[in-house]
């Protein structure tokens, strides 16, 4: 289920579900770009076949979302949607959308590979052993583990080469290092790696810490395993954009409350949601003894720590000294991911 239009604080005009029509249009296409088998002899072919089957099997693409409006509010372009751009009879903004964002869509999609790569590993027998993901069978299910643990392997370097390479054609090699830097922080030990280590040695544990000390460990492994790549999102479509370090210090902070908030609101989604809406099955963190936030501190109480996440975040884009109408995007994208469904 995609999107719902926000009354953002700053505007009321905005339209999300535009927004994201036409940036996920962007993204779609350039990932079918970039995912082309190559014509080599003896390429096999199934590798790349199970690259796509995760990668282009719908998702909300929130992540190359926020990478892309992280960009555009740093660098200052008119996030008008089409329909508004040809109401106002300026054609040209919409028509150059694919232009604008081009120095970012390369790493909105190198984003998109690492995230399709860390659920083909998530969904593995090793790991959360699921049979669906996206409403659609796991990519072990139907490619097998070997090709699955490989499809993922071959997409997380597939990202880094995408980045270098194309994001590379319209960024210095100084800031294209340090995102490449920061991406693999993200991905790796202090990141993704490391939280989902945290997470397979809470499961299981979810009734033997006191309240507190179990906080401190749920919030430590989220803020790595889901946090660290969404900071990163927000944070890298900044610096593309040439941000400054108290504003990208600013745009990191509000990447990991949002991040924080998208995890919450998935633990709620896992209590309350339906495999038809979620594409995977939920109860599971339950099943398994997970320790999550409604298992912690209840439905209600996680609700209220929403609302509060997403003052902090609001304030932290107030800190990048950002033009209100400009943020319209990234609020609305922090509201979809509190009040999203599946
Ligand atoms: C990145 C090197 C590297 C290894 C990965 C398996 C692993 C190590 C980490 C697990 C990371 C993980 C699966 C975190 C969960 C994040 C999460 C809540 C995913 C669901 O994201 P959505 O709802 O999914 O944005 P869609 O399908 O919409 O894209």
């Amino acid at each position: 289920m995609y999107d719902t239009n926000f009354m953002t604080s700053t505007t009321t005009k905005f339209d999300f579900q535009k927004y994201a029509a036409t940036r996920r249009a962007l993204v779609e296409q350039t990932l079918t770009n970039y995912l082309a088998t190559p014509t080599n002899a003896f390429e096999p072919g199934i590798l790349w076949d199970a690259m796509r089957y995760s990668v282009l099997s719908g998702g909300k693409r929130l992540r190359a979302l926020l990478a892309l409006a992280a960009f555009e509010a740093a660098s200052g372009i008119e996030v008008d949607t089409c329909e508004n751009a040809n109401q106002l009879g300026i054609q040209s903004k919409s028509f150059q959308l694919d232009k604008q964002l081009e120095p970012t869509l390369p790493l909105a999609c190198a984003i998109e590979f690492v995230h399709a790569m860390s659920l083909i590993h998530d969904d593995l027998p090793c790991m959360d052993n699921d049979d669906f993901r996206r409403g659609k069978p796991t990519n072990h299910k139907v490619y097998g583990e070997a090709i699955a643990l490989l499809a993922g392997d071959a997409l997380l370097m597939h990202a880094v080469q995408i980045l270098i390479d194309e994001a590379g054609k319209s960024q210095t090699n100084d800031r294209l290092l340090k995102v490449v830097a920061e991406l693999s922080r993200a991905a790796g030990a202090p990141g993704m790696v490391g939280g989902q280590v945290i997470d397979i040695s809470l499961t299981g544990n979810a009734s033997t810490k006191d309240k507190q000390t179990a906080k401190a460990h749920l919030e430590a492994m989220h803020s790595r395993k889901t946090g660290a790549l969404i900071s990163f999102c927000s944070w890298a479509g900044a610096a593309l954009a040439g941000a400054d370090e108290k504003q990208l210090a600013a745009f990191r902070r509000f990447g990991e409350i949002l991040g924080l908030a998208f995890q919450i609101t998935d633990d709620l989604l896992d209590v309350t949601g339906d495999i038809t809406t979620l594409g995977k099955t939920p109860g599971k963190d339950a099943k398994s003894n997970k320790l999550t936030f409604i298992g912690l501190i209840g439905i209600d109480e996680s609700k209220q720590e929403l609302a509060r996440l997403e003052k902090a975040a609001l304030d932290e884009l107030q800190l990048t000294g950002i033009s209100d109408h400009r943020l319209a995007a990234l609020q609305a994208i922090l509201q979809y991911s509190i009040n999203r469904i599946s």
